[in-house]
């Protein structure tokens, strides 16, 4: 075996990709079949066959098992069970014809857990370190024809216990395996070194390299020795503007394409920085993750999950939690993100036992963890993108922390280290954290946290800059609170942004029995132990469709603000730049002028080329003649690129803003005319609505037959709702199903039909509970319209807040299209509303959905002044609200919804469910997070609001 060495993904050296068809066998144990399948002759006719790259398991050969902190064996460290899933593996091939003699490496980009390699018939090793290379000398076992390539894959070893990240086990050969020629005198490793100095502006390069060469950039008209370094003014790389020069290495043997981005990385005055400023981490946690393929991700997944990055304004990754595939970094360095780059390294299962026997604190797994170590920095030093190293995920604390932490800064000084789960932070240069709520997260930020015990340390870490480097929690429906976190990061300096926890859902797609795809989580394999769908937490679905919460981050984060109603005057935006290198010259602004949704004007809008961190007013032109009368008026500013760049086209937008011309007239109270009277049987009817006299529900509207509308609190509970199961009492979800939210009961009081308007009282409450909501429906009406207005008045001392609170009803479903003015497109909550802007939308219904993988409350349009539902004739239903209101429309009810556990399980009904809402509790992010935020809270207490029905013919 090879020592590690620096990656690059091309030379003139030849190289053989062994992707492919293979042979396959699986043992259910380790030592079920002997070696002879290794001997060049075996005869391997009755085996399966295998795509390598990939995982057996997702190929029809044993299930996908998912834990989350739990060892899915018994904690035994080093051992493993006799149950140890084996996979045998053979490749036979043939050299190209012009391959040559001499040295040749055999190359492992990634396999999960324990390798043993055989060579035409010659054991080579084993190997461990899933997510790290490995790489053989075999160039003297090589033969022209038929080689012959035996590997037989564990899916448990003792590199398990060092592997216990959060995620699916899938075991086998899951990334590139090739041969790479090796010519005499060819590059055994080499480290380019270039800095950049913001003070001078000059770069300074150098290569080292075994064997010395001559190092090449013609863009910088430099050639130079190997060691030696020169100095020359460059343009500097950053994830904003990330310049690369090309250049070549050349050895005796071999030349090697370079890709230099110069840049200067340090922790000076407190803050982390990038070329002499501070920078803002707007990050995500990336997994490697495909739906069908698992851990194998190709190279055009990698490039448009990066484009989806940038596009939505992610500046950072953190490669949660190994190091990725080697051409994800290089896409890093071409499109620009700061990378942390992670070790192969987790123990969270010993947090169970107290962190008893935890390997890292255990002399006897140090070279496997400096092993891990060197494998990472080794193959990843030459990345420009990379900025931090990290040490790894959730293994407490220990004295292999310590050594892999000082052999790093020995080996690579340039970079700082990170590394979270020692809260002393004595062998890392950030203070970081996860899931700090926003308080903890003020007070780091004044550098008043709660001290160590250790006043040197205590010291130490509170002149450090500080990241989150897991924060809002994107299981299902959120996160809530991104806007909150983000004011802190630009309030205290100190506090420089994080990565959301985390880009995808690792569903596996899978199909019913019907044929039906949808997506897998914890327990559909049958894992007698499991976490559920804790592994869906990302801003992507698994077939990387963004979810909501990826638009609310976008807006959150967005590195220009553009604002009204800061006290500059009605006719004038505020614009800030909140990059941290870019000047804003390669954005251009539009202002556009709507009435109630309605484009009135629209035109560019001259801002000055601001410097990073710098703001101007700017006005806006006058409103559009003759516009003034007809309602609410908005105008939205937005800032778009002015050119294509590498990950999008000119004219996408990057960022912003709505500031009102005219608010929304109060809707004058509507002049009722009608009389409720008794209508035939025992109804009565009072302007287009006909009502059962004894409940008092509303039957029809205009001759159509309805249901409710009913006051409703219950929503099916989303994981932040439920919470996670250690997090600090009251987890939502648990409060409302004791207090039976779900199955609360109506008593009609009285239907009191009266001069000029219909009264229903009636008292909501839930068995076995002296609680209740006093709700009081005044129903008015013209010929043409029917209002209700709704009051609530709670009972009792209600000890929690409500899930929701408004009215339920149900129409038709031929009521299929919806269009509505108010928030939108997408779905919005309290705390996840940034995104929704004011104006007016439409779809069909069934696209107001949003199908997070387990069903839960979603699709819920904020802050509407109207909505309409139409069949495809254009007749159908609108409904105003006063003041706007939540507007959700489904094909099943909400009690469907709060069963289901997969997007499969829910089945369009008859009706359509409307939720006409004037309030909702937040969304917050306790499924690991914190919860919702006091101002996001849907305490009890009385409420009134109204909203207008009539039909569109
Ligand atoms: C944290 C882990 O680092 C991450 O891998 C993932 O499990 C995440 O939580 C939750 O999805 S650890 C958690 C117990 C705080």
């Amino acid at each position: 075996m090879l020592p590690p060495r620096a990656w690059y993904a091309a030379s003139d050296a030849a190289r053989l990709s062994l992707h492919g068809t293979w042979r396959f066998r699986l043992a259910p144990t380790a030592g079920a079949e002997g070696d002879a399948f290794a001997r060049p002759d075996f005869d391997d006719a009755t085996w399966q066959e295998l795509r390598v790259p990939g995982t057996w398991v997702l190929k029809g050969f044993g299930t996908p098992w998912y834990t989350n902190t739990a060892y899915p064996f018994p904690v035994d460290p080093p051992r493993v069970p006799d149950e140890n899933p084996t996979g045998d593996h053979r490749h036979v091939f043939d050299l190209p014809d012009d391959w040559g003699e001499g040295p040749a490496v055999l190359h492992f980009g990634g396999v999960e857990s324990c390798a043993r390699v055989w060579l035409n018939g010659q054991e080579l090793g084993h190997f461990k370190g899933s997510r790290l290379p490995h790489e053989f000398e075999v160039g003297t076992l090589l033969r022209p024809r038929r080689n012959v390539l035996a590997v037989r894959v564990h899916q448990w070893s003792s590199g398990s216990y060092l592997e216990d990240q959060d995620q699916w086990w899938l075991p086998g050969i899951f990334r590139n395996v090739s041969l790479h020629r090796r010519p005499e005198g060819s590059v055994a490793d080499h480290f380019v070194h270039a800095g950049f100095d913001h003070l001078t502006g000059e770069g300074t390069l150098r290569v080292e390299c075994s064997p010395a060469g001559r190092v090449t950039v013609p863009e910088l008209g430099l050639d130079l020795a190997t060691g030696e370094s020169a100095t020359v003014p460059v343009r500097p790389w950053t994830a904003e503007q990330p310049y690369l020069y090309d250049g070549q290495l050349v050895t005796a043997g071999e030349t090697v394409p370079l890709r230099i981005g110069f840049r200067t990385v340090r922790v000076e005055d407190g803050l982390l920085k990038v070329n002499g400023r501070r920078i803002l981490l707007r990050g995500v946690n990336r997994h490697e993750f495909h739906p069908q393929s698992g851990r194998t991700v190709d190279p055009d997944t990698m490039r448009r999950d990066l484009l989806l990055m940038k596009r939505r304004n992610v500046n950072a990754v953190r490669t949660s939690h190994y190091p990725p595939h080697p051409a994800f970094l290089d896409l890093c360095d071409e499109l620009g993100l700061w990378v942390v780059d992670e070790c192969d390294l987790e123990t969270h299962g010993f947090a169970q036992q107290g962190w008893r026997d935890n390997p890292v604190d255990d002399a006897r797994w140090e070279p496997a963890l400096l092993d891990r170590a060197r494998r990472m920095v080794e193959r990843d030093k030459n990345h420009p993108g990379v900025v931090l190293w990290s040490l790894g995920n959730e293994c407490g604390t220990g004295r292999g922390l310590s050594a892999m932490a000082s052999w790093i800064r020995d080996r690579d000084p340039s970079r700082p280290l990170h590394y979270e789960g020692d809260r002393s932070c004595a062998d890392t240069d950030v203070y970081s954290r996860m899931y700090a709520d926003h308080a903890e997260v003020e007070r780091i930020g004044r550098r008043a946290e709660e001290p160590l015990a250790d006043p040197e340390l205590d010291a130490r870490r509170r002149g450090l800059p500080f990241v989150l480097c897991e924060y809002a929690h994107a299981m299902g429906n959120g996160p809530g609170g991104l806007g909150e976190y983000q004011r802190l990061f630009e309030t205290y300096e100190r506090c420089q942004g994080g990565f959301v926890w985390e880009w995808i859902d690792h569903g596996i797609r899978r199909r019913t029995a019907e044929g039906e795809v949808f997506h897998a989580y914890g327990g559909d394999f049958g894992e007698e132990l499991h976490d559920g769908n804790f592994v869906c937490d990302g801003l992507v679905f698994p077939d990387r469709v963004p979810s909501p919460g990826l638009g609310e981050f976008k807006k959150v984060v967005e590195p220009v603000r553009i604002e009204g109603g800061t006290g500059d005057g009605p006719g004038a935006v505020r614009i800030t730049n909140l990059y941290d290198f870019a000047d804003l010259g390669h954005l251009d602004f539009r202002w556009r002028y709507e009435v109630e949704g309605e484009v009135r004007g629209h035109g560019r809008l001259a801002v000055p080329a601001l410097a990073p961190g710098e703001a101007a007013v700017v006005k806006l032109p006058p409103a559009p003649a003759g516009a003034v009368r007809a309602g609410e008026a908005i105008w939205t500013v937005r800032a778009l690129l002015a050119e294509d760049t590498a990950w999008a086209p000119a004219g996408h937008e990057i960022a912003w803003g709505q500031l009102t011309a005219v608010p929304r007239p109060a809707p004058a109270p509507p002049v009722a005319t009608a009389t409720p009277r008794r209508g035939e049987g025992n109804v009565v009817v009072l302007g287009p609505g006909t009502f059962d006299a004894t409940t008092g529900a509303l039957g029809y509207l205009d001759g159509v037959q309805v249901g409710g509308p009913r006051l409703d609190v219950w929503r099916a509970p989303t994981d932040n709702d439920e919470a996670a199961p250690w997090q600090p009492e009251p987890r939502p979800a648990t409060e409302w199903r004791r207090l039976g939210l779900h199955r609360m009961r109506h008593r009609v009081e009285s239907v009191e039909p009266g001069p000029g308007a219909l009264v229903v009282r009636t008292r909501v409450a839930p068995a076995g509970s002296p609680l209740a909501l006093h709700a009081v429906y005044r129903w008015t009406a013209r010929r043409d319209w029917l209002r209700l207005e709704l009051g609530v008045d709670p009972e009792g001392a209600w000890p929690v807040p409500l899930p929701r609170l408004g009215v339920r009803m149900s129409v038709s479903g031929s009521l299929g299209f919806a269009e509505w003015y108010g928030g939108g497109p997408g779905e919005g909550y309290p705390d996840t509303r940034a995104a929704a802007r004011i104006g007016r939308w439409s779809m069909p219904v069934d696209a107001l959905q949003t199908p997070y993988v387990r069903p839960q409350e979603n699709g819920a349009r904020p802050g509407v002044r109207w909505a309409q539902l139409t069949r495809t004739d254009g007749s159908g239903l609108r409904i105003e609200g006063d003041p706007d209101f939540f507007f959700s429309a489904r094909r099943w009810t909400d009690e469907e919804l709060t069963a289901a556990a997969h997007t499969t399980d829910l089945r369009a009904g008859e009706e359509l469910w409307l939720h006409l809402d004037h309030a909702q509790h937040g969304i917050g992010s306790q499924s690991c997070g914190p919860g919702v935020l006091p101002q996001h809270r849907l305490e009890v207490a009385p409420a009134r609001f109204s909203f207008v029905f009539s039909s569109l013919r």
